[in-house]
């Protein structure tokens, strides 16, 4: 089975990389990535040489470059390929809605035109906005608040629409918030362990009660693997764990574990629009699929405060700002296709 991994150099992508390559032999898989300033070769260096592994840069909002890629010869596309930071999408709109919406609309046509057996949409649940004390379900109304969910929202409303109207073989999944090794340090759990391993405060937005239901890599690569091997086209799935928790209590776990007090929270203003409330339902994949996540949060959260403290070098140039230029150096020159 050939697989398409877009934004294969991300976060999540990368570790999904690593899992399928490292769970089935008879996989070959091809990333395509833009490598914005999320995507990372330094994710992906160890398979430097690994035959079943191909590296591919390009745009997903190109279509032309996704068919040369697509219509290379693939099984099944799994879309990871987005602009995913909330805070930058309030900033400036402009590439989330290029990448997600022309990008996830490119795919689906290349799917449609080379008869790709299944794609697997990788979207969020805060398409659902926030909830008070309820659960996401399946069939929750899209209702999104920031310029990044709103951009997933129009893609993961494309990928119903090609189902509907062409029978177009996509799944759509909605998960929880991921955590765990090779985040970008900008996301809260990243940016907060990073900070206090620099002797630096950590920004906690408002008053920190905003809740947040957390998946470790691992689990979310499983759900991921379940739904390529069993979900049926046109299918959508939440992905959770029904572990929640408030940013200050999160964060009091994090200075815990990392041996310092409370006087190294720093409050700031609130994000515009911020969302309240996550909580998802996800007893379809566990009922239907039999998917149930397996890492604990505290094991997990060790395990990722752990990484962080041994990889100084692969997040050091990430919050300096000196990645690109470390990357022009270190890979440019070296027969990657950049
Ligand atoms: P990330 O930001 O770490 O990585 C995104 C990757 O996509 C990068 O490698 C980047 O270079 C690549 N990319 C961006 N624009 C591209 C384009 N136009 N063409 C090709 N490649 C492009 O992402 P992540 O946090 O691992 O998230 C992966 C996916 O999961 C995203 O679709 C995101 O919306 C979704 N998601 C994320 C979370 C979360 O908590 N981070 C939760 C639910 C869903
Ligand atoms: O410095 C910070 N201080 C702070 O209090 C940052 C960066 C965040 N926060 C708060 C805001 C959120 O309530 O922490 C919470 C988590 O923030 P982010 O890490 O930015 O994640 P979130 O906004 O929840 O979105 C994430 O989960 C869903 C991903 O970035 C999205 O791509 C995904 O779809």
């Amino acid at each position: 089975m050939k697989v398409l991994i877009t934004g294969g150099a991300g976060f999540m992508g990368s570790n999904m990389v690593h899992y399928l390559l490292g769970r089935q032999e008879n996989v070959e898989v091809v990333v395509l990535d833009k490598l914005t300033y999320c995507g990372n070769l330094e994710n992906l260096r160890d398979l430097d040489g690994n035959t079943r592994y191909h590296f591919v840069k390009g745009d997903i909002a190109d279509q032309k470059i996704v068919d040369e890629v697509v219509g290379g010869g693939v099984d099944v596309i799994l879309n990871y390929a987005a602009e995913t930071h909330v805070d930058r999408s309030i900033l400036d709109p402009t590439a989330f809605l290029y990448t997600e919406i022309i990008g996830t609309y490119n795919l689906l046509e290349s799917t449609k035109k080379f008869g790709i057996k299944k794609m697997v949409q990788v979207s969020t649940d805060e398409v659902y906005g926030s909830t008070v004390d309820g659960l996401f379900t399946e069939e929750t109304r899209f209702d999104p608040s920031s310029p990044y969910s709103a951009a997933k929202a129009g893609a993961d409303h494309l990928c119903s629409a090609y189902f509907k109207t062409y029978g177009t073989p996509v799944v759509v999944t909605h998960s929880c918030n991921f955590y765990g090794p090779n985040q970008y340090p900008e996301k809260v759990i990243p940016l907060f362990i990073t900070n206090l391993i620099e002797g630096k405060k950590v920004p906690l937005y408002g008053d920190g009660s905003n809740v947040r239901e957390w998946i470790f890599t691992e689990d979310h690569c499983s759900a991921i693997e379940m739904i390529i091997e069993k979900a049926a086209s046109g299918s959508v799935y939440n992905i959770g764990t029904d572990y929640r928790i408030s940013n200050i209590e999160l964060t009091q776990k994090i200075l815990a574990l990392m041996g310092v007090g409370e006087e190294m929270i720093e409050r700031v203003k609130d994000r515009p629009g911020h969302d309240w409330r996550y909580a998802v339902d996800h007893t379809r994949l566990t009922q239907e699929l039999g998917w149930r996540p397996r890492v604990d949060f505290e094991e997990g959260l060790k395990k990722t405060i752990a990484w962080y403290r041994e990889h100084e070098a692969w997040w050091k140039p990430l919050k300096s700002g000196a990645y690109l230029e470390y990357y022009k150096q270190n890979y440019a020159s070296k027969g990657h296709m950049v």
